[in-house]
């Protein structure tokens, strides 16, 4: 398992559940003095950073680009894959393309939370999720084109009311056309949802593709009480070998917020990590 680090570049989702803001640079020379392995993008647009420029920058400190969100086509431009209004849902595939394009330039996978979206009447949650479900086998086809999987992230029931756990996430991916699609599981969200995470983890086995790496409380790994230990062991089991990315609250600070994730991370894998690897 690999480490990752959040930065968010999206003035309109502060306060929200990410380490390093707005100062890319500063954020990645942090990371990488911290010894984290990748960052996770938050960005309103692939023209926040040019992907070459981005690209420069991770060279420059040896990190890697573990995946984009797209939640700012939520949060900035109110964009869902599940409206009803045929123009606006085009206008969220759109959104998403761009960011799964912009991702895969440095081999990242982009992230489909918040855009699931919410149904209200008169639509029906049924409608909601077709709708849903046909966004989303469209772009897990741009996704393969780039050679990229398409992530898709449950959140939990006060931010959404379509796919709030990782249980449910694993019926409704049986539903697409595409097997190009995995799940996310966000530690935070499923702390609220699941009856037993690391069971639940166990039972998603290969469909979890990233992880996010947060505690009850959403500060980082160690600040909570979820019980890091059997997840991982869960995670062990279902050979997972992508990234665990802090996506937490920059609480007390951001530093203070990855120095205990990287800490955590570390005594989790145990004394046989490599940090070169
Ligand atoms: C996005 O990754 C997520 O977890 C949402 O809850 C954003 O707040
Ligand atoms: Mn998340």
């Amino acid at each position: 398992m690999l480490s990752a680090v959040t930065v968010s570049l999206v003035p309109e989702a502060k306060g929200g559940p990410f380490v390093y803001w707005d100062d890319i640079q500063h954020a990645c020379e942090s990371a990488k003095r911290l010894g984290f392995d990748a960052i996770e993008l938050f960005a309103p647009s692939p023209h926040a950073i040019p992907s070459d420029e981005l690209s420069k920058l991770l060279k420059k400190h040896s990190l890697r680009l573990a995946a984009v969100g797209t939640g700012a086509g939520m949060v900035k431009h109110k964009l869902s894959l599940s409206d009803p209004d045929s123009e606006r849902r085009r206008d969220a595939i759109q959104f998403a393309s761009s960011m799964i394009e912009y991702g895969s330039q440095l081999q990242a996978p982009a992230i489909i939370g918040s855009m699931q979206g919410k149904w209200a009447l008169p639509q029906t949650r049924e409608q909601a999720l077709g709708l849903l479900a046909d966004s989303l086998n469209e772009l897990a086809v741009v996704a393969e084109k780039h050679g990229v999987p398409l992530v898709f992230e449950p959140v939990n029931r006060y931010e959404t009311n379509l796919i709030n756990s990782v249980t449910a996430g694993c019926k409704f991916l049986e539903t697409l056309k595409s097997n190009n699609v995995k799940l996310l599981a966000d530690l935070f969200h499923l702390n609220i949802e699941e009856s037993n995470i690391a069971d639940s983890i166990r039972k998603a086995g290969a469909k979890i593709g990233h992880v996010h790496f947060a505690d009850s409380n959403r500060w980082a790994a160690g600040f909570g009480h979820i019980d890091f230990a059997s997840i991982v062991s869960a995670l062990r089991e279902i050979n997972y070998q992508g990234y665990l990315s802090a996506e937490v609250l920059s609480i007390p600070d951001a530093e203070t917020a990855a120095s205990m994730t990287i800490k955590s991370f570390r005594k989790l894998m145990g004394p046989d990590y490599d940090e070169d690897s």
